[in-house]
């Protein structure tokens, strides 16, 4: 069977989805996966940019394997990261944002904690990967440190992708089936032995990718988007980020996304306190008397202060 017609088949057989979307975006040039699973490398009639992968367009073939994207569909959710005055969205129509961590090397509460504010912002449920469970004493420290997220409702799961590849896919395909599935994580945490047994082509699809964009650019910086391929379901794999900037929130999104502050809220003396120096505010005495984790209040207060910054710039 020709390459583009296997393709085609196995995408119609996954991809129940009979929308275009955007795999991966580069500003000029973007891969778009067409319903009958041809790759096409396409154009933005009009606006340019604007498209992020994940994205649902309408696009036209115009050549082999070039087409035209004649419009964007209506986002259900977005995913964004902001570091200074540029705010990029990472992934569009997500239904849930997966992390990767492990013991060794160490992952960072901070950047965890972001990457889930980002997906709690949108209602998203988010499910943490503990990865390298064959390494008992790291592995053990690193439970301990998701403890407080595990108590936020979100969801943990230990797998060993090296050790026991199989047992770890026959749990994790079920959680992501039919889904759009985001997946972040620090380098070295195993991210790509994951996707590499969800998705056993990912590398050459990586590079399929790169030479339809015919670019050597961008490689690595930009969000792609993979069919399962055992079933229907896309996980959209994010460049493992040192920094993840949430400069976009506004200090009512930044409150609501700490889960713990919830009880809290409405106590304090001034009705308009942002918990910040106020006297009489109910958070402060909560972390005070350990209620809410000191770590989690300090990154309340860099992320608010740097919202009023960010609302006071022209
Ligand atoms: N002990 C142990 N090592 C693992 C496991 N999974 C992955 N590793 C190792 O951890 C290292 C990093 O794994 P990758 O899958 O490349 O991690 P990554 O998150 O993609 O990292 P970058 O590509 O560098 O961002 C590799 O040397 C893997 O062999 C595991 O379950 N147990
Ligand atoms: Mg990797
Ligand atoms: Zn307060």
């Amino acid at each position: 069977m020709r390459r583009d017609l296997q393709h085609a088949s196995l995408a119609q057989e996954l991809n129940k989805d009979p929308r275009a979307r955007v795999v991966a975006a580069h500003g000029r040039h973007d891969l778009v996966l067409m319903p009958n699973g041809q790759l096409l490398n396409c154009v933005t009639r009009g606006r340019k940019g604007g498209i992020a992968c994940g994205d649902f367009v309408n696009a036209t073939q115009t050549g082999d394997a070039s087409g035209v994207i004649d419009s964007i569909a209506k986002r259900s959710t977005e995913f964004m990261r902001s570091d200074g005055l540029r705010t990029k969205v990472l992934a569009a129509n997500i239904d849930q944002v997966w992390g990767v961590v492990a013991g060794t090397p160490p992952f960072s509460d901070e950047l965890v904690s972001r990457a889930a504010i980002e997906a709690e912002r949108q209602s998203l449920p988010v499910t943490l990967i503990l990865n390298k469970a064959d390494l008992k004493g790291p592995t053990d420290i690193a439970r301990q440190r998701l403890a407080p997220f595990a108590k936020l409702g979100y969801r943990i799961e230990e797998v060993s992708l090296k050790t026991e590849p199989e047992r770890a896919k026959e749990r994790l395909l079920p959680m992501l089936a039919d889904r759009t599935t985001l997946l972040f994580g620090e380098s070295g945490m195993g991210k790509s032995s994951l996707l590499n047994l969800l998705v056993p082509n990912a590398n050459a699809r990586t590079r399929d990718i790169s030479l339809a964009l015919n670019s050597g650019r961008h490689t690595t910086t930009d969000a792609r988007l993979y069919n399962l391929t055992d079933q229907a379901g896309v996980m959209i794999d994010t460049p493992g980020f040192q920094e993840f900037g949430l400069n976009h929130l506004s200090a009512g999104q930044i409150e609501r996304a700490f889960a713990e502050m919830k009880p809290f809220l409405g106590q304090c003396r001034f009705y308009n306190c942002t918990h910040l120096v106020e006297p009489g505010c109910a958070i402060r005495e909560a972390v005070t008397k350990g209620e809410i984790s000191a770590a989690r209040y300090q990154l309340f207060c860099d992320l608010t202060r740097q919202s009023m910054r960010s609302a006071h710039l022209p």
